[in-house]
């Protein structure tokens, strides 16, 4: 699971890595990670503020529900680096003029949202997720607040993978949830739409229930994106997004 041998372009890949050996493993270890995240981050105190999380009394319990890991014994045991999971690649991302509908309801493109040399990071959620996209939405959010004056520079895209049940108006309460500015726009839109624009990013894992936590940074205009898989910390996302401005 090293950057290393694996530095390839993801844009084919779609669930096929996700079943070939190396990487079943990889996705192993990946989901053993996500259940466990949220309570080692407490336990840890890593500084990551989990409120957004905590204001789910279910939270807990769903999480333990969620636990992908199934039956092995072990799972609990492990003690997941959260750096050692992010693996680093660059991806080419051939941006169409994809309809989607804003958290405000207002209909858009993703060509639209993505024009001109704006800085941007990108990250593919949905909602009702209990397990990876509440951990991903909580490094976005502190990502605003490492990012700092920087922010005003910068949009944040949050697309809904689960469109049909990610209304714009959940959106806008999970974006409030995670206390999310006006930088950070959350979006829905059709299925077909979400699929194409997963697509464009190489991010399409076929069912919201294999999803891995993806993120995307760009410099601004650029067809290359920066790709972090796993769960940076805010420093990370934010580090990336100065290299890219400044490559
Ligand atoms: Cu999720």
């Amino acid at each position: 699971m090293e950057s290393s041998s694996d530095s390839r372009t993801i844009a084919h890949c779609g669930i096929s890595k996700i079943n070939s050996g190396k990487n079943m493993k990889f996705a192993t270890l990946l989901q053993r990670a996500v259940c466990l995240t949220a309570p080692s981050l407490l336990a840890l105190g890593m500084g990551f503020s989990l409120g957004a999380l905590a204001q789910d009394e279910h939270a807990g319990h769903d999480m333990s529900k969620m636990d992908m890991s199934g039956d092995d014994p072990h799972a609990h045991h492990a003690h997941p680096d959260m750096n050692a999971a992010v693996r680093r690649t660059m991806v080419d991302v051939a941006l169409a003029a994809t309809p989607m509908v804003k958290q405000d309801g207002s209909k858009t493109t993703l060509a639209k949202e993505l024009d001109g040399k704006k800085p941007t990071i990108l990250a593919f959620i949905y909602t009702s997720c209990t397990t990876v996209c509440p951990v991903t939405s909580q490094i976005l959010s502190r990502t605003q607040d490492v990012l700092g004056a920087d922010l005003a520079n910068v949009r944040i895209l949050s697309v809904s993978i689960d469109p049909e049940y990610d209304t714009p108006e959940r959106l806008l309460a999970y974006s409030k949830k995670f206390d999310a500015k006006a930088q950070w726009q959350h979006y829905t839109g059709t299925l077909a739409n979400s699929v194409a624009i997963q697509k464009a990013f190489g991010a399409y894992r076929g069912d919201k229930m294999n999803h891995v936590p993806l993120m995307f940074v760009n410099g601004g205009g650029k067809k290359s994106w920066v790709q972090l898989e796993g769960f940076p910390s805010a420093e990370q996302v934010v580090k990336e997004y100065r290299d890219q401005v400044k490559g």
